[in-house]
């Protein structure tokens, strides 16, 4: 049983996400312009990504899903059934199953800030399971969440797989982890477990490869979010004059994506003008990548206690158990 979606969204008159906006209009005024990689995730950019996971050079999915598979029965063994299982951007929930499966959970919330994505996966998970009931909320998990009424007096679990912490910078990530504690904690009577993927440092060349893959569905990806300025902030960005780069910056362990104009620009995104000369950048995503030490660092700072950790054959992604 799927309930309905609980939508926790602020936005103005016209429709337009207002969060999304100033983002935008704050990002392109710096000298260094930039644009939160969360924008990314309209239905096509959320479809990108999914081609993104399925292709050779992108193995960030695949080792994720080795080590779920793999680690069944020691899930099981440090969670607990009858947990309530909160997914923190649950996109298209491809991983969840493999969770669900071997923990056997009372309930599952997922919560994503794209709605129509969130009632499609929804649906399918719980065709998938009829005896879990699921509970997605629309809404922006990086603020404290209020949890559905369905889960009260549950052990909770929360889930933000995919590295996609590594979206943040340490002091952002480091907030994050707070307010998922936040959303977990409040109201329950024992203290939650995160369940946390992040990728590792690796080689560059297999890291620069993973993000700019020789079909373009990445570059595609990161091309994307001038479409949708344009479409949802009346932009007039010239998208052919932008060329995607993914660089692998050394000193800060991430790889970073920006679009690069290919000549001198001039455009407009909510009546407002901006300019670029040739070879400026738009900053686009920072993908954090982690050691063993410096993700134990950043979960104790987010207020979580790091409890068991499990990774892939290869070595190339971790999954890490905390505890609140
Ligand atoms: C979804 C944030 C984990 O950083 O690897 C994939 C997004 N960007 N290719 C990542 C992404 C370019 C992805 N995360």
């Amino acid at each position: 049983p799927v309930q309905e979606a609980l939508r926790i969204i602020d936005e103005d008159d016209s429709g337009i996400d207002r969060a999304f906006r100033n983002d935008v209009l704050q990002g392109l005024s710096q000298d260094q312009k930039a644009i939160p990689a969360r924008w990314f995730y309209d239905e096509r950019g959320s479809e990108l990504f999914e081609e993104i996971t399925k292709l050779d050079e992108y193995y960030p999915t695949r080792a994720e899903t080795e080590i779920l598979r793999n680690n069944a029965a020691a899930f099981a063994a440090a969670i607990g059934a009858g947990t309530a299982v909160v997914e923190f951007g649950s996109g298209s929930s491809a991983k969840t199953p493999l969770l669900l499966k071997s923990i056997d959970p009372a309930a599952y919330v997922p919560i994503d800030i794209s709605g129509d994505f969130l009632r499609a996966s929804s649906g399918q998970l719980a065709a998938k399971f009829p005896s879990i009931p699921v509970c997605p909320v629309e809404a922006d998990f990086t603020k404290k969440v209020t949890m559905p009424r369905a889960i009260a007096g549950m052990p909770r679990l929360g889930f933000f797989p995919g590295s996609t912490i590594g979206n943040l910078v340490p002091r952002t990530a480091v907030d994050l982890l707070r307010e998922m504690r936040e959303t977990l904690c409040d109201g329950a009577d024992r203290p939650a477990k995160l369940l946390i993927g992040m990728d590792r440092v690796k080689d560059t060349a297999v890291l620069e490869a993973a993000y700019d893959d020789a079909r373009g569905i990445t570059a595609d990806f990161n091309l994307n979010v001038l479409h949708r300025i344009n479409r949802e902030l009346e932009g007039t960005l010239p998208v052919g004059d932008f060329v995607h780069r993914a660089i692998w910056n050394d000193a800060i362990a991430r790889i970073e994506m920006h679009l690069e104009a290919r000549r001198d620009l001039a455009f407009n995104v909510c009546e407002r003008r901006f300019t670029m000369l040739k070879g400026e950048t738009i900053h686009t995503e920072n993908s954090h990548k982690y050691t063993r030490r410096s993700a134990n660092a950043l979960l104790l700072a987010g207020g979580w206690t790091p409890v068991t950790h499990w990774r892939d054959a290869q070595d190339r992604f971790m999954l890490i158990l905390a505890e609140a």
